[in-house]
C-alpha cells in the first residue's frame, strides 16, 4: 500500500485499520475525530422475501420456524409488534401470532442482496468493515463527498439501498463504533440517528448499561445491585471501583460509559474494483440517451479512482446495463494500458453490450477492475 499521497490522519486510519496496531498513546486532543457511520438492514431475511413477492408486505411475516421444531430466523415488524422475536420456535411464534405467514429461508437470495448492500457501501470508501450479511461500519472520516457530513451521506446510502436493493436499511452516525451501532438501532426501522462529538455526554448520561456491547443479563444485574441503572450512574461509580468488580471488562464499560471507544474500523478486503452506477428516477428511453449520460459517468468514476486507487494497475474496464424489466448485463474487456479512462475507452463496451437500441434502460454503470497480481500488503496483522 502506497501512503505517501495521505494525510496524516488517512494514514493513521489506514495503518489502524489494516494493521490491527494501536498508535501509541494520542491523546484525546491529538486524535482526530472519526466520523463512524453504521447500517443495519431492517428485517433483513424477511425485507428480501418481501420485497421478491408482494404478497407478504401486508401479513405478519417470518422466515423459519415452519414445521414442528424449526426457529425463527427473523421477522418483519407486523410481527413483531405481536411478539415474534428471532431465535423463537415456530410454535409459540405462531401462538402469539396466529396469522403469522411463514416461508422458508433461501440464504442465496439474501446473500447476492447482502453483496449489493456492501458494494453501495464501499462506492462511498474502502474503509467498510462487515460485520455479518445485513450490517457493517464505515469509515468515513477523510470523505470529502456530500460536503463531507457523515449524515448526507448516511442519507445517501439509505436512498441508493432502497431504490437498487428494494430494502431499507437503519443507520446511525457517531464518532466512533459503539455509538454508531446504538444509534442505527435507535430509529429502526427505516431510520437514521446522528450523535454529534457535543452530544455524548449528554446521549450516554441517560443510556442504559444494557446497551453497553458486552452487557449481557448477568453483568446488568450485577449493575444494577449496585445501584447502577445508565451510564451516567457508572461513571460516577467510577473506574476503580469498576475495575475491582469486572476485571479487565470495568476499564472497558468505563471507557464505553464515557462515550469512548477507539477501536478501529477493520477493513479485511482489498478493492478488486471500483465503479459507479446510476438508476434513473425516470427510464433513459434508448442508447442514444445512454451515451449523452457516458461522460459524467466516466467522470465520477475517475474521481472516485483518484480516491480510492489511482495508483494501482487497471486490468479490465467494464459496463453494466439494467433495463427496464430489470434483467441485468455486463461486459468486461482486458485494457491494460489505460491509466485513466475516458468516455471513448467505454463507447466500444457499450456498443457491443447494447445491441437493441430501442430498450428503456433503468440503470448504467461503469467501472474498472485492477490487476490482481500484487503481493498481498494490506492484511497483515502484526500480533496475531
Ligand atoms: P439482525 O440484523 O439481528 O435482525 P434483522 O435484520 O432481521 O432485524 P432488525 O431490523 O432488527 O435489524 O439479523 C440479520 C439477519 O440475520 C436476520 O434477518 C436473520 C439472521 N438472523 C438469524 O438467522 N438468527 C438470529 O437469531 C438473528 C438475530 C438473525
Ligand atoms: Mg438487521
Amino acid at each position: 500500500m502506497s501512503l505517501e499521497f495521505l494525510t496524516f490522519s488517512a494514514c493513521y486510519r489506514k495503518i489502524q485499520g489494516c494493521i490491527n496496531v494501536q498508535i501509541v498513546n494520542l491523546s484525546p486532543l491529538t486524535m482526530p475525530q472519526r466520523k463512524i457511520i453504521h447500517v443495519d438492514c431492517d428485517c433483513f431475511y424477511a425485507a428480501v422475501e418481501m420485497r421478491d413477492d408482494p404478497s407478504l408486505r401486508d401479513v405478519p411475516l417470518a422466515v423459519g420456524g415452519d414445521g414442528g421444531r424449526g426457529v425463527v430466523t427473523t421477522c418483519n415488524y407486523k410481527a413483531r409488534a405481536f411478539g415474534v422475536r428471532s431465535a423463537m420456535p415456530g410454535s409459540e411464534a405462531r401462538r402469539l401470532c396466529p396469522g403469522l405467514v411463514t416461508v422458508p429461508p433461501d440464504m442465496a437470495r439474501y446473500r447476492a442482496a447482502s453483496q449489493q448492500v456492501m458494494a453501495i457501501l464501499r462506492e462511498m470508501t474502502d474503509l467498510v468493515e462487515p460485520l455479518s450479511l445485513d450490517e457493517a461500519f464505515l469509515d468515513v472520516s477523510d470523505i470529502t463527498d456530500h460536503r463531507g457530513s457523515a449524515t448526507l451521506m448516511a442519507r445517501h446510502l439509505r436512498e441508493r439501498v432502497r431504490q437498487e436493493v428494494g430494502i431499507t436499511i437503519s443507520a446511525g452516525v457517531a464518532p466512533n463504533k459503539f455509538l454508531a451501532k446504538i444509534a442505527s438501532d435507535w430509529r429502526k426501522p427505516d431510520g437514521l440517528f446522528v450523535i454529534t462529538p457535543e452530544q455524548v455526554s449528554e446521549f450516554v448520561e441517560s443510556l442504559p448499561v444494557e446497551k453497553l456491547f458486552g452487557v449481557g443479563q448477568v453483568t446488568a444485574a450485577k449493575l444494577h445491585s449496585m445501584g447502577v441503572k445508565t451510564c451516567g450512574d457508572m461513571q460516577l461509580l467510577g473506574v476503580d471501583t469498576l475495575i475491582e468488580k469486572f476485571g479487565k471488562q470495568g476499564y472497558r464499560l468505563f471507557e464505553m460509559a464515557a462515550g469512548r471507544d477507539e477501536r478501529p474500523v477493520i477493513v479485511s478486503r482489498i478493492a478488486k474494483s471500483v465503479s459507479v452506477e446510476r438508476t434513473f428516477a425516470q427510464d433513459l428511453p434508448d442508447k442514444t440517451a445512454c451515451e449523452t449520460v457516458l461522460p459524467a459517468l466516466v467522470a465520477d468514476l475517475n474521481l472516485r479512482l483518484t480516491r480510492k486507487g489511482r495508483q494501482k494497475p487497471i486490468h479490465k474496464l467494464f459496463v453494466k446495463i439494467r433495463y427496464s424489466d430489470f434483467s441485468t448485463h455486463t461486459l468486461e474487456r482486458v485494457r491494460e494500458s489505460v491509466a485513466e479512462p475516458v468516455v471513448a475507452d467505454y463507447q466500444p463496451l457499450l456498443d457491443e453490450l447494447v445491441t437493441r437500441t430501442d430498450r428503456p434502460v433503468r440503470l448504467l454503470g461503469v467501472g474498472v477492475r485492477f490487476r490482481n497480481d500484487e503481493a498481498p500488503v494490506t492484511q497483515l496483522r502484526l500480533f496475531d
